[in-house]
């Protein structure tokens, strides 16, 4: 038996609000026997006023609106366009065969359409409003022309009437074969059965959400548990599928070969199923990001999960590297200032997959004890196997430290002189305070500890492929040993967790006069002036890449280091607050520094979800074993998880967002991007205490 199938149940409803308006858009997928590949599916629009609760402020009188809905064949073949209310348009696709789109609007409400021939579809909403401006120039109106260029592979149709209004777009596919059917089929997804099929869907998801996470059993009240289900679906809702080819900085070594084509080398041309951290700033995917969303999509829909997963690893080349943001196709790279567009083949970005991963094997294993071996499981793990292995040999080769078993995150900017600390991106935490002078002597903690988890995941794995483990056990036992570790990245001095490298504390940035050889006229420019040369040894940061022992359950519950590491987190001179975990202490140098004159300080003081809940997962472990320190765990757990919930629930009502990250100071604001609805979305799991 495996898990439920729910990939032919999919529905989903959002709300947005503009300008006073309500938009409602609900999309449910239905596979039919006779629909296409993919099966057939329906879209609901509806428009309202948007009811205003503050006294005084009255009701507008209605107005008249107008909302479009686009289909374009990327491919570019061209569409029939019927306009009207009832089939719209038609088509075939390779994928789908034949197609139909048809509309069905209410009596009250107009419909208008254009077609158009267009070699890009990532400006579409431009040429829209192209046309309409033309319209209102020439006609007087604001209204598509009923008029379709030759060939055209793009349809656009307005429907316009007065809110309340709303509209439904019926897609069925496999036509060519079933002509006389489709208009069954599409009768059975619009009016009153989708209204229908709607209600049960919403229904379903109450109940599952209900039997999955048990949150009337764990929080408060209905104002978590109306957050949790806002994180649940707005992570889900932001799974999206990408197609395209990301663009890779040439590396130093092949900059004069003949396979330089331009400045840039192309991927090659990849899908990618993932879920994205923020839809509105960064509608992409991000390698470590994923990890921690797929900690939660796998307890919703596991095989959801591994599918996306496997698109990932997918896009390991063959030196076993895989592109920390993939930025794909037009539309995506439309979003990124140019500058950030590359990717280079020598940065890392933390192996957080292993953590999903390592929990779907645990997840076999039960039932594999149980007598249930899950067979399509056992056959993912086959297939991600060898590609797990050269992740990790990528890792094991080019992120490797001078020192025996130590590592470190490859490509710091040791040259710049713009930033007070170079910054560390592959790491994932940013503008965290490393070594001040980037070396090969460097040692990077929390890179050490994410290669315990990678090793002791594929020696897992290893078994359950029944593949050979014996060297994935070694280098295990060797990344897990205590003195080992204690030797590279322990301070006795301090009794703290760090990086070791060419550091110095002594450096500030300074506003420097100068004349622009060019213009002639004086200039200032900001630069980092180190007052007191670099010495190797400790580097004295204290913060999030402290506590990756205790994270990846490195240290045993009776070694001196534990209890120190517990009592050091919750001294609220270092990294304790109401609001969860600051990233940085108070006391380190760099605490809420500026990086230059125009980077805020982002992962040196603001609380961070995905950190807090990898501690929370420590201490819900450590609270269970019996010992000297399951009482302690168990207290610091109950409280840093309600300082977490309750300050993401009182900012999520006052806002209607969940943040990037939340201000360790100044109430716990929200801060940074919103709405951001990736990892911190982990509160859910923390509110149903799912580790
Ligand atoms: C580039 C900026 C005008 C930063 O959530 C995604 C990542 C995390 O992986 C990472 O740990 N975020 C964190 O430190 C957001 C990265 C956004 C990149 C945007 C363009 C220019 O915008």
């Amino acid at each position: 038996m495996g898990p439920p199938r729910w990939s032919h149940l999919w529905a989903s409803a959002q709300e947005i609000i503009d300008q006073g308006l309500a938009i409602t858009t609900s999309f449910m997928k239905h596979e039919d026997p006779k629909s296409g590949y993919g099966g057939d599916w329906a879209v609901r629009v509806a428009v309202a006023e948007k009811k205003r609760h503050k006294e005084g402020e009255q009701i507008k009188t209605p107005r008249q609106v107008s909302l479009f809905f686009y289909i374009a064949d990327e491919a570019g073949s061209s569409l029939k366009i019927s306009g009207g209310n009832g089939k719209f348009a038609a088509g075939t696709a390779n994928e789908v065969g034949g197609w139909e789109l048809h509309v069905k609007n209410q009596e009250t409400s107009s419909a208008s359409f254009v077609g158009l021939r267009c070699k890009h579809t990532h400006n579409l909403t431009q040429l829209v409003w192209q046309v309409l401006e033309k319209q209102a120039r020439t006609q007087g109106r604001i209204e598509l022309p009923n008029a379709a260029e030759k060939s055209s592979n793009f349809a656009a149709i307005q429907v316009t009437g007065v809110a309340p209004l709303s509209f439904d777009v019926v897609f069925v596919s496999g036509t060519e074969k079933h002509t006389v059917e489709a208009s069954e089929r599409v009768k059975n997804l619009s009016g009153v059965n989708l209204t229908k099929r709607l209600t049960e869907r919403e229904e379903m998801f109450e109940k599952r959400f209900q039997s999955t996470f048990h949150l009337q059993d764990k929080v408060k009240g209905e104002r978590e548990v109306e957050v949790g289900r806002v994180a649940l679906s707005n992570l889900l809702g932001s799974i999206g599928y990408f197609y395209g080819q990301s663009l890779i900085a040439i590396p130093p070594e092949y900059q004069d070969s003949e396979t330089k084509d331009g400045d840039v080398w192309k991927y090659w041309p990849a899908a990618l199923y993932t879920a994205v951290p923020s839809r509105s700033f960064f509608p992409r995917g991000f390698l470590w990001d994923e990890g921690f969303h797929q900690l939660l999509v796998s307890r919703w829909d596991r095989k959801m999960s591994k599918e996306i997963i496997a698109h990932w690893f997918d896009l390991l080349n063959i030196d076993g590297w895989i592109p920390r943001e993939q930025i794909l196709g037009d539309e995506a790279r439309s979003k990124v200032p140019d500058a950030f567009v590359k990717q280079h083949t020598s940065n890392a970005n933390p192996p957080a997959l292993f953590m999903a991963i390592h929990k779907l094997a645990t997840a076999f294993e039960i039932e594999k004890s149980l007598g249930l071996p899950n067979e399509e499981d056992r056959v993912f793990f086959e297939r991600l196997y060898p590609r797990l292995e050269a992740w990790f040999r990528w890792f094991n080769t080019s992120q490797t430290g001078k020192e025996t078993s130590s590592y470190y995150w490859h490509g710091r900017n040791a040259q710049t002189k713009r930033e007070l600390n170079p910054t560390t991106l592959m790491s994932g935490l940013d503008d965290y305070p490393r070594a001040s002078h980037p070396t090969d002597d460097e040692r990077h903690l929390d890179l050490r500890c994410w290669m315990a988890l990678a090793a002791q995941s594929l020696a897992k794995l290893a078994s359950i492929v029944d593949a050979p483990n014996e060297v994935y056990v070694a280098t295990a036992a060797q990344l897990t040993d205590l003195d080992l570790l204690n030797k590279l990245h322990y301070d006795a001095g301090s009794g703290r967790y760090l990086d070791y490298g060419l550091h110095t504390e002594k450096v500030e940035l300074q506003r420097k006069n100068f004349v622009d050889p060019q213009t002639g006229f004086m200039q200032t420019e900001v630069e980092r002036v180190v007052l007191k040369p670099p010495e190797l040894g400790w580097v004295p940061h204290y913060g999030y890449n402290s506590l990756f022992p205790l994270l990846m359950g490195l240290l045993p519950l009776d070694s001196p280091m534990f209890a120190n590491q517990m009592e050091l987190l919750r001294n609220e001179t270092n990294l304790w607050t109401t609001f969860g975990l600051r990233s940085l202490a108070t006391t380190s140098s760099l605490y809420m520094k500026h990086n230059t004159e125009h980077d805020a300080p982002y992962w040196r003081g603001p609380v961070w979800m995905n950190i807090n809940y990898l501690v929370l997962s420590a201490l819900d472990h450590c609270s269970k074993v019996d010992g000297q320190h399951s009482s302690k765990c168990s207290e610091t757990y109950s409280q840093l998880r309600a300082h977490l919930i309750r300050n993401v629930v009182k900012r999520y009502h006052e806002s209607g967002y969940l943040w990037e990250q939340y201000d360790n100071a100044n109430k716990g604001k929200g801060k940074g991007s919103h709405p951001f609805t990736g990892w911190t979305s982990l509160i859910l799991l923390i509110m149903s205490d799912s580790y």
